[in-house]
């Protein structure tokens, strides 16, 4: 029997006892806890300068500007990357997360239409303003080549805008219209604030095209009338149902002149082209009303709205009945700021792919060291870059015809590019933009990281200024309207390159390959002949990716040859035999080293590129070769047929083109 001291002992050790093991398991439930929470914690993915981070880019500028503007514009792009990341890019997600609001009626009940921004939107107004985003372009301090890079600077400001690229695409639209117009008086000052440096003068512009009944089929769905006023002027009546960046200064937009009897032209010769403010100087709206705010999948920094013109005040601007023609420079000019867009957005989700790649383990290593994934980020690169060399050359040639030093087929092949570069482009940036998104798991589907902003913001590029279908007979148009010069240009150009690139003799299988792509392409076009207008239509879209895609094989080929950033020592000489001319991206024998530098943006060494070579093979063109279709294709040579070009109703065409998963 226990005394009671010796009881008392017992139940003393017990209670000792019992809280030695609540402590125990306390740590143990705070151990795991902690091990839990550091389980999940992760590194977030961030960019630095990204001009100083873009090697193509750089070495790009390295080799086609003259040394003096290079280095001017070096020292420029060096600063506004630092700015950019310390500064600009908070504004931006301060943009998302404060989107415009409308108030239509005050607490007294008077209408007052206010279109709300937030503080960083106007800031990037002013931004823009500071930076020359427009005025570079119009000033030509650089001759031909402001253009190129007014772009390049739009191109990095563009991930970090919140969605402001949009009204400065309109804004270049509209100050190019009125240069066209040889800047009349009435227009001087318009365009003197859209090209403004100053942040208090500067304007920014809308592009007020679409209308109730849609926005691609301009010529039967413009209804807004106007009506001449006995001081010259017009006033405009109709519904705009979509207007992108409603809070802008001032638009162009279309409308039809009624005569004396109030009836219209209809079609594409009714059409005019109007200048118009939308607020007069004590900020009255211009005999408009907003009927509200349109509840937009992405770009929701950005007001768009419908608005309703009352009698609005405007300005024709150009020859009755030729608005479209007229207008039509602020939709290339637009066009190009699309593909500015895309390249931009392609670039930044690689950039922080790269970034987490260098962070983040899982299965016991980095994702750097796990080849799939870099294979991965290597195969958008090998896209990127594609699109990147696209776009300067657009924005080169457009810099030489804007200085009166295009050669008549550096224009024709302008005319052809820009919408070939915005179909293809748009597309791409939309799946790049998932591709990416994957490779940052589950953490890319969560709104507070900012990626899911970039992937929906980007799923706009493909239909806004046209869509893809549009763009494709754009291509058609211009062929039609060049009575086929554009394609013998586009030919000619891809085929002297061609030739150069032949001497390399580790780039003949490339080489080979968009031969053959032009071949295939001669050979429909010379099979489809003028007269097959129903044939040509529905191959118009695989016909443009076949030319976007022999065009940016044929960039990526130059840029290989003059070993410029990244593709260096391209040529290992220990090159994959079984995998020649094909993906080689795949190849365990070419080593995971050069599809890693790649992907992390460090190819410097020789065999890099071979890697991206197999990969650029892959993606090299040709139009859809599907010979099985069961449906006779009288139109087409035997060897070029398929269904997607095939001349008959769609509904029997038994399954789409896989072109359109191609760009990946
Ligand atoms: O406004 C919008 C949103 C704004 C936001 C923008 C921000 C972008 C920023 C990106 C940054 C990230 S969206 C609205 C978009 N709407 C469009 O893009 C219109 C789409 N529809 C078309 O493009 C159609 O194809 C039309 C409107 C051009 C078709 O009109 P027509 O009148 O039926 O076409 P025609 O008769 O073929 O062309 C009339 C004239 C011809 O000249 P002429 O009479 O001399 O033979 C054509 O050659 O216009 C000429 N033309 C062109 N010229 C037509 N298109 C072009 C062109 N692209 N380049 C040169």
């Amino acid at each position: 029997m226990l005394n009671v001291k010796g009881i008392k002992r017992i139940v003393g050790q017990e209670q000792q006892a019992s809280m030695k093991e609540k402590r125990v398991l306390e740590d143990w439930e705070m151990h795991l806890a902690r091990r839990e929470t550091e389980a999940l914690f992760q590194e977030q993915p961030e960019t630095g300068n990204q001009y100083l981070e873009d090697t193509l880019l750089r070495s790009y500028l390295k080799t086609h500007l003259p040394p003096k503007v290079l280095e001017e514009v070096h020292r420029d792009l060096e600063r506004f990357g630092n700015r950019l990341v310390t500064k600009i890019q908070p504004l931006s997600w301060e943009c998302e997360l404060n989107p415009p609001v409308f108030r239509q009626y005050d607490a007294w009940g008077q209408r007052v239409d206010d279109i709300h921004t937030c503080t960083a939107w106007r800031r990037m107004k002013e931004i823009s303003a500071e930076e020359g985003l427009i005025a570079e372009a119009y000033e030509k301090r650089y001759s031909n080549w402001s253009r190129l890079y007014q772009a390049v600077k739009l191109y990095l400001f563009s991930s970090s805008s919140g969605g402001f690229s949009c009204p400065l695409a309109m804004t270049d639209g509209a100050a190019k219209v009125i240069e066209s117009l040889g800047i009349p008086g009435s227009l001087k000052n318009a365009f003197d604030r859209l090209t403004s440096r100053d942040p208090k003068k500067f304007w920014t512009s809308g592009q007020w095209m679409t209308e109730r009944r849609g926005g691609s089929d301009v010529a039967n769905g413009t209804e807004t009338m106007a009506r001449k006023q006995p001081d010259g002027t017009y006033r405009l009546y109709g519904f705009k149902w979509f207007t992108s960046a409603a809070d802008s200064d001032m638009a162009l937009t279309l409308a039809r002149i009624a005569d004396a009897e109030g009836q219209c032209t209809q079609g594409s010769r009714g059409l005019s082209l109007f200048f118009l403010r939308v607020r007069d100087e004590e900020g009255k709206l211009n005999s408009i009303q907003v009927q509200r705010l349109k509840d937009k999948l992405g770009t929701r920094q950005m007001a768009t709205a419908e608005l309703w013109l009352q009698g609005a005040r405007a300005e024709l601007i150009s020859a009755e009945g030729r608005g479209v023609a007229a207008i039509s420079n602020m939709l290339n000019i637009t066009r190009i700021h699309n593909v500015i867009g895309a390249v931009a957005s392609m670039r930044r989700m690689i950039s922080l792919s790269r970034d987490y790649a260098r962070k983040r383990v899982a299965f016991g290593k980095l994702l750097k060291d796990h080849p799939l994934h870099m294979q991965t980020i290597a195969r958008m690169e090998v896209q990127v870059r594609g699109a990147f060399l696209l776009l300067m050359e657009i924005v080169r040639l457009l810099g030489l015809a804007e200085t009166n030093l295009a050669s008549q087929q550096e224009q024709l092949l302008l005319r052809l590019l820009i919408p070939v570069a915005k179909l293809y482009t748009g597309k791409q940036a939309s799946a790049v933009a998932v591709e990416a998104m994957e490779s940052f798991g589950g953490q890319g589907y969560m709104e507070d990281t900012g990626l899911p902003v970039i992937l929906r913001d980007t799923l706009v590029l493909s239909i806004w200024e046209g869509t893809t279908n549009i763009l494709s007979l754009d291509v058609l148009r211009s062929l039609a309207k060049s009575q086929g010069q554009v394609m013998a240009v586009f030919l000619s150009t891809v085929q002297k390159k061609l030739e150069l690139a032949s001497g390399t003799e580790e780039l003949s299988a490339a080489v080979q390959r968009t031969r053959e792509a032009i071949g295939n392409l001669q050979q429909f076009m010379a099979a489809v002949g003028s007269e097959q207008a129903l044939t040509m239509e529905m191959a118009a879209r695989d016909f443009s990716y076949s030319l976007a895609r022999i065009y940016t094989g044929r960039q990526r080929q130059e840029s290989q040859n003059h070993g410029w950033a990244g593709w260096e020592g391209t040529l290992n000489p220990t090159q994959c035999h079984p995998c020649h001319g094909r993906d080689t991206s795949h190849c365990p024998r070419l080593l995971q080293a050069p599809v890693s530098n790649l992907a992390l943006g460090t190819a410097r060494d020789p065999g890099t590129a071979t890697a991206a070579l197999g990969t650029l093979c892959q993606a090299l063109p040709t139009l859809p070769g599907n010979n099985s279709c069961p449906i006779s294709h009288p139109a087409l040579p035997s060897g070029t047929g398929s269904h997607s070009l095939c001349p008959v109703p769609p509904a029997l065409v038994p399954s789409p083109s896989p072109a359109l998963l191609e760009p990946l």
